[in-house]
């Protein structure tokens, strides 16, 4: 088995093009509403589905959501884990990452002890990533108790990825927070581009085309959008229900 198929396929698309990932919570909706938005990622031209939540995770939302995805897409599915309570062995690669600014040593280095021989057992490909949440960190920063890294600090987030570049960690991602307000500052992507040789994925608060376009523009590799899936679904289903109202008053 190929155990770095996924990894090499992002590094290869990474030489060429800034990539975008979608992040489904299997705790927001349905498995089925979940393929569907995985779907329209697919055809919107995302380049891979990231599959995880804060909060509200079990291996039963998650095993059948990711189920319901492989019957609709051919995109990479990636496990986005939170802890080693959930894994589900149908995805083609989970990041194994560590939240390198939290304070608890279960973020850092327990639940990973923990998961790894499930991810041996089941076949998984591991991908190695070093992860920092960054002011306002949102739900992630609390449930992680993260060390938040200052907003006007990109020296310290450079810091961070060295440090996880050279403990052998493949891919650096600076979060935000899922819904934060803005998303990651410039001038840190730009920092961390820079005098990183990993690739920086970035992700929270990333609502519009603009604002995407200036972080690819400051070097991010890989940018996350969870929210705004979930707000164009629940738009998209308001519509259906309130159309469907009407003509079958
Ligand atoms: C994943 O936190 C992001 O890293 C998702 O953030 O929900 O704000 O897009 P949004």
């Amino acid at each position: 088995m190929n155990q770095t198929k996924v990894l090499a396929h992002l590094y290869d698309k990474i030489s060429e093009e800034t990539l975008h990932m979608g992040l489904i919570d299997p705790d927001e909706q349905s498995p089925e509403e979940g393929a569907e938005l995985a779907s329209t990622l697919e055809k919107a031209g995302s380049d891979a589905v990231m599959v995880g939540g804060s909060t509200g995770i079990t291996q039963e939302n998650l095993d059948e959501t990711v189920n319901a995805m492989k019957k609709e897409i051919d995109l990479p599915i990636i496990h986005f884990p939170t802890e080693a309570g959930a894994i589900s062995p149908h995805v083609d690669a989970i990041y194994f990452m560590s939240m390198l600014n939290s304070k608890d040593l279960n973020k850092v280095i327990g639940e990973q002890v923990r998961g790894a021989p499930y991810v041996k057992k089941m076949g998984i490909e591991p991908i190695p990533m070093g992860y920092v949440v960054v002011e306002p960190g949102m739900t992630v920063g609390k449930v992680g108790k993260a060390d938040i890294i200052s907003r006007d600090e990109p020296e310290s987030a450079v810091n961070f990825g060295l440090a996880a570049q050279y403990l052998g960690m493949r891919l650096f991602y600076l979060e935000a927070g899922s819904g934060a307000p803005e998303p990651i500052p410039v001038e840190m992507i730009k920092l961390c581009k820079e005098n990183l040789d990993i690739p920086v994925i970035v992700g929270g608060g990333i609502r519009d085309p603009e604002q995407a376009r200036e972080l690819a523009v400051a070097g991010a590799d890989i940018i996350v959008t969870g929210t705004v899936l979930e707000e164009c679904s629940t738009l998209e289903k308001k519509l259906t229900d309130m159309i469907a109202a009407i003509k079958h008053e």
